[in-house]
């Protein structure tokens, strides 16, 4: 069985995950999480899911208003993956980094499961030593490990993410699975946790230590543990904080477009050109180092800030993605303007935005899942 497993997957591709050896690091692993895993299995390679952070919370020119989505109100279709940020629930906030009230966020998330959907999760947590925000870079992970001075109060915090997940379910008592993304963009210098602020063994003592709070000591099951950088200049970058194969389930890359807001036609072609090269090459060690671990992998955060290109989704994303196994692609939220910064800030299309239509179709690539055909797949069973 194994062999032809092998002989399968080599016809398929070198980079498709093997379903012989694939398994979730979490041996009490729910149904409905085993069942999301083992369908991202037999997906990989196949599909591709479209995610967006926020997407049912606000859009462009909206916030809180059930039933809307500014991905719907293009394709008629929702999202297959709902991206939610839980900063500030380490405190017991009301509301999270961005001023989504946690209770909604709840109620989003349920209605995500239910649209068969998939739901995934980051923690923008603050500095535990200054009270800081995530971008406080003083050092900290050294002192929240066991023995430090801050572990108590980091415990603590993980209490209240442990109970916000748990308290993630359904009418009927179901847990709802979340695809896990903490400590995130870890080779960045950006956040507290990031690559100058601490040893690769304090990274994975840290990554270590939550994962078995919450699955060994919270008795929390329902999690799919996602490993993520922000792009990286060689494979060493993307591997050295990697805790291993016994502590993760998928390996993630972010990576963003960039231009001058008055970019020049010639400057955003030079932009496109040059984010290809970078995410083909990212991806390319992403799925090999997956493939080697047994791994899923994803694309979990990417975009091009007020998507100035109008065929941006077609030419440049698809054509760059279309050939890797990865799980899903997922992109930033659709804040609207920024005023401290007086430009716009989003990622998706909304009805009117000058790549409306080249989202169009994407949504009919066959290779691209939406929420209506997930739907269909029956994620959970
Ligand atoms: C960033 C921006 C910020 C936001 C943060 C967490 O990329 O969107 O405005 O606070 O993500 O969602």
């Amino acid at each position: 069985m194994k062999s032809f497993y092998l002989i399968a997957c080599f016809l398929l591709g070198e980079w498709v995950i093997n379903p012989v050896c694939a398994q979730l690091i979490d041996s009490k692993a729910t149904n409905e999480t085993k069942a999301l895993y083992n369908h991202l299995v037999s997906l990989s390679g196949k599909k591709i899911m479209f995610g967006h952070q926020d997407d049912l919370a606000y859009g462009v020119h909206w916030k809180y208003e059930d039933g809307r989505s500014d991905i719907k109100e293009v394709i008629n279709d929702f999202p297959a993956v709902f991206g939610w940020d839980i900063g500030g629930i380490e405190h017991g906030y009301l509301n999270n980094l961005d001023s989504v009230p946690f209770d909604r966020m709840k109620k989003y998330i349920i209605e995500a499961y239910h649209k068969g959907a998939i739901n995934t999760i980051s923690w923008h947590t603050d500095n535990p030593v200054t009270g800081g925000n995530s971008w406080d870079t003083t050092r900290a992970v050294k002192e929240i490990l066991p023995g430090g001075k801050y572990h108590h109060l980091f415990v603590s915090w993980l209490d209240r993410v442990a109970t916000f997940l748990n308290s993630l379910e359904t009418m009927n008592g179901v847990k709802i699975p979340i695809l896990f993304r903490p400590f995130h963009e870890l080779n960045g210098g950006w956040f507290w946790w990031g690559r100058p602020y601490c040893s690769p063994e304090e990274y994975k003592d840290l990554w270590k230590f939550t994962i078995e709070y919450l699955r060994d000591f919270r008795h929390i099951h329902q999690l799919i543990y996602v490993y993520n950088t922000n792009s990286f200049s060689n494979e060493l970058e993307f591997t050295e904080r990697y805790p291993g194969k016994e502590f993760t389930d998928m390996l993630s890359l972010d990576i963003y477009q960039r231009a001058p807001l008055d970019a020049s036609k010639e400057q955003l072609e030079n932009s496109s050109r040059k984010f290809e090269k970078q995410l083909k090459e990212n991806l390319k060690v992403v799925a090999q180092i997956a493939h080697q671990e047994h791994k899923l992998s994803a694309l979990s955060e990417t975009g091009f800030e007020a998507i100035p290109v109008r065929n941006w989704w077609t030419r440049v994303l698809y054509n760059t993605i279309k050939d890797f196994p990865i799980s899903y692609v997922l992109v930033w939220r659709n804040h609207g303007l920024m005023e401290a910064k007086n430009k716009m800030h989003y990622f998706a299309p909304f009805k009117g935005q000058k790549s409306e239509g080249d989202f169009k179709k994407l949504y009919k690539k066959k290779r691209m899942l939406f929420s209506k055909a997930t739907k269909k797949i029956n994620l959970y069973q």
